[in-house]
C-alpha cells in the first residue's frame, strides 16, 4: 500500500473551522492540493472567494493567497472531496451535551470518509476525543468501506495543539504527537505534518496514547487554574493579594501557578477534563482531583456575582436597578472568540438580580446583548471585568470617579486596588479584596 503524502498529494480536510481552515491553508501553502469541506454553505462560499471566517493573525492573508494560487478550494460535498484525495484529516468539534462530549460530528464525518475511502489512503483524526476513540469508534466506521485500517489504509491520531490568538504561529512551530494504528500509519502522518511544522514530532505507540496526551495537557491547565482560583478564594479570607503571592512563588524555578480569575472558558479547557472524568467512571474509577478542579472553576462566575452583591451591600445598596457594565464577552483577552465564555452566565445572573446590564467588548459584536461603546460602559454604577483585553488596561481612573462609578469588580486583575480606592471607588478583585 502506498499513498502520496509528499507535496503534490491531495488532501481533504473535513471541518473548516478554527483549526481546520488554518490547517488547510498551511497544507496548501506547503504544496498540497487541498479541499476544505464544511457543512456550512456560507463558510464554503467565503473560502472560495478567498475569505477567512477565522480572524486569527495571518490566517485571512494565507487563505487569500492559497485560494488565489488554486491550491485551496472548498466544498460541502465531503464524499466527492474524499474520493479525489489521498489524505483525509478529520477536524470537527466534539462539543458538550450537558457534561458529555458529543462525538456525533466525528461519526458523521467518518461515514462520509468511508464512502470516499480508497486503498492506500491516509486518514488522520485531530479532534479531541476519549482515549480509545480512533481504534474503537472511528476505525469500525471507516471499515464499513470494506477496507481494513492499518492493512488497506493508514489511520492515525494527531491532536491539534494550537492556542487561539496564536493559531497559525503555533501550528508552524509547536511540537506534535502522533499515534498510528501501525507504526507505518504514524510515519505517513509524520511525513505530512513535518511539511507544516518545524516543531518536534513524537510518535507514540498507538492512537490511544496520543489521545490521552492531548487530554492530559489541557487537564494540567484546568487543575492548575483551579489551584490558582482556590488560592484566590483563600487569600480573600486572609485579606492578602493572591497575585502577589503567586508571582513571588513563581520565581521558584519549579513552580508555575496559573492565573486566578472570573472563570474558565473556551471550547477545550472546560470540556476536556470530562473526557477523563467520564471515561474513568466507566472504568469504575473516580478522577476526584479533576472533578474538584472543574467544580472550583465552574463556580468562579458565581463568585463574581457574590463580589458584586457584597460590593453594593457595603455601599448600602442592592444590585437591583443598578447599571452594571460587563467588560468582555470573549472567553479570553484580545480575541473575538466567545465559545464557552463565563460572561454569558454572569450577564444572565445579573439580569435575574434586576441589574440594568450593558456589555462592552472591543472585538465582539453580538445582537442578543445590549452592547455599548467603552466610553458609555464606563458611565455606570459598577464595572464587572470578565476578560483581560489590553484596552481595559488603558482605562483612565480619574475619569471613572468623575462619571460617578461606585464599584469595580475585577475578575482579571486589570486595576491596581490602591489606585482605584484612592480615586474613591470601591474595589473588589478576585483574590484581592
Ligand atoms: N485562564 C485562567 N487562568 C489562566 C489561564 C487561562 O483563568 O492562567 C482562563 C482563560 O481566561 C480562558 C480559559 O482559562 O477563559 C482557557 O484559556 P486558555 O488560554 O488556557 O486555553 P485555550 O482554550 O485558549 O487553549 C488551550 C491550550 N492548551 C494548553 O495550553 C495546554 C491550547 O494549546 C490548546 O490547543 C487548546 O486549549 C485546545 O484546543 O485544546
Amino acid at each position: 500500500m502506498g499513498t502520496q503524502v509528499g507535496a503534490g498529494g491531495k488532501v481533504c480536510v473535513i471541518g473548516a473551522g478554527y483549526i481546520g481552515l488554518p490547517t488547510s491553508a498551511l497544507l496548501a501553502d506547503a504544496g498540497y492540493d487541498v479541499i476544505a469541506t464544511d457543512t456550512n454553505q456560507k463558510i464554503v462560499e467565503s473560502i472560495n472567494r478567498g475569505e477567512s471566517h477565522v480572524s486569527e493573525p495571518g490566517v485571512p492573508e494565507l487563505v487569500k493567497k492559497v485560494v488565489a494560487s488554486g491550491k485551496l478550494k472548498a466544498t460541502t460535498n465531503v464524499i466527492s472531496a474524499c474520493k479525489e484525495s489521498d489524505v483525509m484529516i478529520i477536524i470537527v468539534p466534539t462539543p458538550m451535551k450537558g457534561k458529555e462530549p458529543d462525538l456525533s460530528f466525528i461519526a458523521k464525518a467518518a461515514e462520509f470518509v468511508s464512502q470516499g475511502l480508497e486503498r492506500g489512503n491516509l486518514v488522520i483524526l485531530e479532534s479531541t476525543v476519549y482515549p480509545g476513540t480512533t481504534e474503537n469508534f472511528l476505525a469500525p466506521i471507516l471499515e464499513k468501506s470494506g477496507l481494513k485500517a492499518g492493512k488497506d489504509f493508514y489511520l492515525a491520531y494527531s491532536p491539534e495543539r494550537a492556542m487561539p490568538t496564536r493559531t497559525l504561529h503555533e501550528m508552524r512551530t509547536n511540537a506534535r504527537v502522533i499515534g498510528g494504528i501501525t507504526k507505518e500509519c504514524a510515519e505517513k502522518a509524520k511525513k505530512l505534518y513535518s511539511r507544516i511544522t518545524s516543531g518536534e514530532i513524537t510518535i507514540v505507540d498507538g492512537p490511544t496514547k496520543a489521545e490521552l496526551i492531548k487530554l492530559v495537557e489541557n487537564v494540567y491547565r484546568d487543575v492548575n487554574i483551579a489551584l490558582a482560583n482556590e488560592l484566590a478564594l483563600f487569600c480573600e479570607k486572609l485579606g492578602i493579594n493572591v497575585h502577589e503571592i503567586i508571582s513571588v512563588a513563581n520565581k521558584h524555578p519549579r513552580v508555575h501557578i496559573h492565573v486566578p480569575g472570573s472563570g474558565v472558558g473556551g471550547h477545550c479547557i472546560p470540556k476536556d477534563p470530562y473526557f477523563i472524568i467520564n471515561k474513568a467512571r466507566e472504568l469504575g474509577f473516580s478522577a476526584r482531583l479533576l472533578e474538584s478542579a472543574r467544580t472550583i472553576n465552574e463556580e468562579m462566575p458565581e463568585h463574581m456575582i457574590k463580589l458584586i452583591k457584597e460590593g453594593f451591600g457595603e455601599l448600602g445598596q442592592s444590585v437591583a436597578g443598578k447599571r452594571v457594565s460587563v467588560l468582555g464577552l470573549a472567553y479570553k483577552g484580545d480575541t473575538d472568540d466567545t465559545r464557552g465564555t463565563p460572561s454569558e452566565y454572569l450577564i444572565k445572573r445579573l439580569k435575574e438580580l434586576g441589574a440594568k446590564v450593558v456589555v462592552e467588548d472591543p472585538y465582539v459584536k453580538q445582537k442578543e446583548f445590549r452592547q455599548v461603546s467603552l466610553q458609555e460602559a464606563l458611565r455606570s454604577d459598577c464595572l464587572a471585568i470578565m476578560t483581560n483585553h489590553s484596552e481595559y488596561h488603558k482605562i483612565n481612573l480619574s475619569e471613572l470617579s468623575k462619571n460617578g462609578l461606585k464599584l469595580i469588580v475585577d475578575g482579571r486583575n486589570v486595576f491596581n486596588k490602591e489606585e482605584v480606592t484612592n480615586s474613591g471607588i470601591l474595589y473588589k478583585g478576585v483574590g484581592n479584596l
